[in-house]
């Protein structure tokens, strides 16, 4: 997978790539990372990338033509999708991560000011997508989520292929708890079937743990999530009752 990241704070990349995953990622030759500063694509002596908006207002809009300058510079390579990080676009969803894993080529424009020329969007950028409901500073972060979650997806990062199969939002249950040494840690004692050896015994206990966390936690999950009837039926029970009007 290649990422280009187009922004005007290509220094915000540095320690998230420099670390862990992401890194061994790049070293491993998965992933490539190319970062483009848009002011390198301005023609005027102050380098300027915003001005004032048209219709007045408060802020500043990112000026069009260094922007689309900047992405139609960029070498393509393979099945390529453009996407602005804007807190206008659709949410991010693991199944939009899936989608986007399937490309060879993302090109990740991060949106700083109050927003940027329309005309610049609907010519250089194919999707437009959020992080979710809050307001950060610019686009540069929610390209690093982007980023991180896309390839994690690509064969071979993780080493081990289990773990994104069997992991939360996959199967639509959120994770069961876990435990680690030692036995017990401030009076709180690992729970006695984990230590039991009873692998059958433990797979039900996580399973039934993971459905009852996700129905208190993320009830708007559970729709969509893989439970059996008798699942069903058990947090049916859990519910508080109806009572006569
Ligand atoms: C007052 C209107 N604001 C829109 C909600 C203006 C505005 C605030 C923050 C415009 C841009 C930004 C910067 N944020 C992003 O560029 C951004 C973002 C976000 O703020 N939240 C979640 N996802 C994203 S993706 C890009």
């Amino acid at each position: 997978m290649r990422f280009d990241i187009v922004t005007i704070f290509t220094r915000m990349f540095d320690s998230p790539l420099a670390e862990s995953i992401l890194k061994r990622a790049v070293e491993a030759g998965k992933i490539e990372v190319h970062r483009h500063d848009i002011r390198d694509h301005t023609t005027d002596a102050h380098r300027s990338v915003d001005d004032t908006p048209y219709g007045g207002g408060a802020g500043m809009v990112m000026r069009p033509e260094p922007l689309v300058r900047c992405v139609e510079s960029l070498p393509e390579a393979g099945k390529r999708c453009r996407i602005l990080m804007t807190p206008q676009g659709e949410t991010l969803t693991q199944d939009i991560v899936r989608e986007l894993a399937s490309f060879n080529q993302l090109v990740l424009i991060c949106g700083r000011y109050e927003g940027i020329d329309e005309r610049a969007i609907k010519l250089v950028c194919d999707r437009e997508l959020s992080i979710g409901d809050y307001v950060l500073a610019g686009g540069e972060i929610p390209a690093m989520v982007v980023i991180d979650a896309v390839t994690r997806l690509i064969p071979g990062v993780l080493g081990n292929e289990d773990s994104v199969r069997s992991e939360s939002f996959e199967d639509g249950l959120l994770e069961y708890p876990h435990y680690t040494r030692p036995e017990v840690f401030r009076d709180e004692k690992v729970p006695d079937v984990l230590l039991s050896g009873h692998h059958a015994e433990i797979a039900k206990w996580r399973r039934k743990e993971a459905v009852l966390r996700t129905f208190k936690r993320r009830p708007d999950m559970l729709k969509a999530a893989d439970l059996t009837e008798e699942e069903r039926r058990s947090l049916e029970l859990t519910k508080p009752m109806k009572t006569a009007k």
